[in-house]
């Protein structure tokens, strides 16, 4: 309130008497300390956390929260969002990317019943290691064999892994070849080699998602 105003308007209410004189001191006081160097600056400090919403799709990708930040956060790169795919799948060949389902967004994963970025984590991780075999197969020998290569000169223990990235090749791995078989014996030891990283834990404070591990 400007002093103008002020003294104008004791000169208009000062018939009401001591009460309205005592209203307008009351004005003058709120209006001076609201305009005036006597005003507080009032600043507080707040945390914020900030998370994303898992089953959302705002990135700039198009393809689910979940898959777009937790790949930033655990530095994964090659891998590819696709809808199709149940849990995860590397192409044979020397493919750049390796294709992750939703169920590797969720969980629980059969063996390890891992849920979350842990079990995206561990699904990435199985399958970026087939990727960077096939790769390998392929620079040694050439993209002759298949899927699952058998290069039988380099395989003595007959586990389907040449033994250049055999590390028992005189000796089936654990439960090895025998692990897989009938429809699944062609797998071999390669999805053997795949698993010996697993299970693969997030750490708890790059999760972000909501729900996720740093959700109340
Ligand atoms: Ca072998």
């Amino acid at each position: 309130m400007k002093i103008t105003s002020f003294v104008k308007k004791i000169m208009i209410r000062r018939k009401w008497g001591f009460v309205g004189n005592v209203f307008i001191i009351i004005l003058f006081i709120v209006s001076f300390a609201q305009h005036s160097t006597f005003a507080r600056k009032i600043e507080r400090t707040v945390n914020v956390k900030y998370f994303f919403p898992k089953d959302g799709t705002q990135n700039p990708s198009g393809d689910p929260n979940w898959f777009y930040y937790w790949s930033q956060a655990l530095r994964l790169s090659n891998l590819s969002y696709n809808a199709g795919t149940n849990w995860g799948a590397a192409p044979f060949g020397k493919a750049d990317n390796v294709n992750i389902g939703n169920n590797a967004g969720y969980g629980p994963d059969p063996r390890h019943s891992l849920t979350g970025i842990d079990c995206f984590f561990t699904v990435a991780l199985h399958e970026l290691r087939h990727r960077n075999d096939f790769i390998a197969i392929i620079e040694r020998y050439g993209n002759c064999c298949g899927p699952y290569p058998d290069p039988s000169v380099d395989d003595p223990d007959g586990d389907l892994l040449p033994t250049f990235l055999d590390p028992h090749p005189n000796d089936v791995n654990g439960s090895g070849l025998s692990g897989y078989t009938g429809a699944d014996a062609w797998r071999g030891d390669w999805e053997w080699r795949a698993r010996q990283g697993e299970p693969n834990i997030a750490p708890t404070n790059i999760d972000w998602a909501h729900p996720g591990k740093q959700w109340p």
